[in-house]
């Protein structure tokens, strides 16, 4: 027997690769919008967006095109001088999120600690907190990233077991739960950070008005807000930031981004917010040899570019109600709940359905790509420039799946 190409790829992968992955078996080779093709030749509706990285489709020409000029100018300088591009892609960010100052790193783990460090730095030197003893809230099913710092306050046995001892200094309260927020901030408390929506939790709303009463408890309490909107931020939920469906007092002191900061075309991540928290770095006390270099300040700022021209934002709002209206016609009893925001959409099964991985396997075989999360939910995110026919492509094969 020979081995197709995808065994082919798939074994080389397998054998060479470090196995902290167990992806779906298709081998992409190609992109284009909402669409990939895969090396049989094979084409699917991407309905994971690479976890809302790619939000403006793939390979976007006109992120692609300032890719590909900036590579014939130059990539890297190191931040040990200044380049041409970083301050523009800043200006363009800090106007678009409403902020006084960015820090620019690469991946959403480091953006996020970057706002912790920067939280902590605050609550030294702005509070009073005696050294070493500040501390964080976070919420319970968080995910952050996977840095040791990160895991230390993740509630998931699997993301910590084997990898202690853990960094000090934080506690967790329940998503949504404003009572024990209140109670878990203390003296000594100088961050609560969460994440507006809970993704990998299963795409998980709060309820309505958490998030700006919330912000407001902790304005009381000179507690610095941290909305992490690496998955929920840049239009996903219908809105530019998931926050804003609280309206405007539930915007954070610091917000920390990524994912779709570049397009899917490069790693770039931010901290954007106040300055009297982000202020608190000088020379030297953090930083990123391909923090803010040139190819990614292009590339994120194309990103950005495209976000608003293509009113994306609006696009994502307008198909998310009909992907909420199509998905609430489904009568299916293996669905326990559906839950919708913008174009992102998680179908929580009953667990007599069964994991939704095998679902998802069966999305594969009608076209449409879509990644599980936490056993039971099958979780959408199909890019933000779909039309019509794709989000009714999308239905269709939802529909047969569940039947
Ligand atoms: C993986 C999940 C999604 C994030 C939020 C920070 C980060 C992420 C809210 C870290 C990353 C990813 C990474 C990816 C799987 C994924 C994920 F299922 F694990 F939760 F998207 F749903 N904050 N999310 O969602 O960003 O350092 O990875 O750039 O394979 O771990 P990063």
């Amino acid at each position: 027997m020979t081995k197709s190409k995808t065994e082919t790829f798939i074994d080389e992968a397998e054998r060479y690769g470090a196995h902290n992955y167990h992806p779906l078996p298709i081998v992409i080779e190609s992109g284009e919008g909402a669409w990939v093709t895969d090396v049989e030749g094979r084409r699917y509706l991407d309905c994971l967006s690479a976890y809302s990285a790619v939000n403006q489709g793939h390979r976007h020409p006109k992120i692609v095109a300032a890719l590909k000029a900036q590579a014939d100018r130059i990539t890297l300088t190191s931040r040990a001088f200044h380049n041409d591009r970083m301050g523009g892609f800043l200006a363009d960010l800090c106007r678009i999120a409403g902020a006084e100052m960015a820090l620019p790193m690469n991946s959403g783990a480091e953006a996020v600690e970057t706002a912790l460090k920067a939280a902590r730095k605050w609550g030294y030197e702005k509070r009073g907190i005696p050294p070493d003893e500040a501390e964080i809230v976070t919420v319970a099913e968080n995910f952050h990233g996977r840095t040791i710092s990160i895991v230390s306050f993740s509630t998931e046995d699997q993301y910590r077991r084997g990898f202690g001892p853990f960094t000090p200094g934080f506690r967790t309260v329940p998503f949504g739960d404003l009572a024990a927020l209140r109670a878990a901030i203390g003296p000594r408390t100088v961050a609560f950070l969460a994440e507006p929506i809970q993704g990998e939790a299963g795409v998980m709303i709060p309820p309505a008005g958490y998030l700006a009463e919330a912000a407001a408890l902790c304005r009381a309490a000179g507690v610095v807000t941290i909305w992490d909107e690496i998955q929920s931020g840049l239009g996903r939920t219908g809105k530019l930031f998931a926050y804003e469906h609280d309206g405007e007092g539930a915007k954070p002191d610091l917000l920390v981004l990524g994912k779709a900061l570049s397009g899917g075309v490069y790693p770039v991540s931010a901290v954007v917010g106040r300055a009297e928290v982000l202020g608190v770095f000088r020379p030297g006390d953090h930083g990123s040899t391909y923090g803010g270099n040139p190819l990614a300040s292009a590339v994120a700022q194309a990103a950005l570019g495209v976000l608003v021209d293509e009113d994306l934002v609006g696009n994502s709002a307008r198909l998310g109600r009909k992907l909420a209206e199509g998905l609430g016609a489904i009568s299916s009893s293996l669905v326990k709940e559906i839950r919708v925001r913008g174009l992102w959409a998680g179908i929580e099964l009953h667990e007599s359905a069964g994991p939704a991985r095998a679902y998802c396997l069966k999305l594969v075989e009608r076209g449409v790509l879509a990644k599980d999360t936490r056993a039971q939910v099958i979780r959408l995110a199909p890019p933000l420039v779909i039309g019509e026919n794709e989000l009714e492509f999308l239905l269709t094969a939802v529909r047969a799946v569940l039947a």
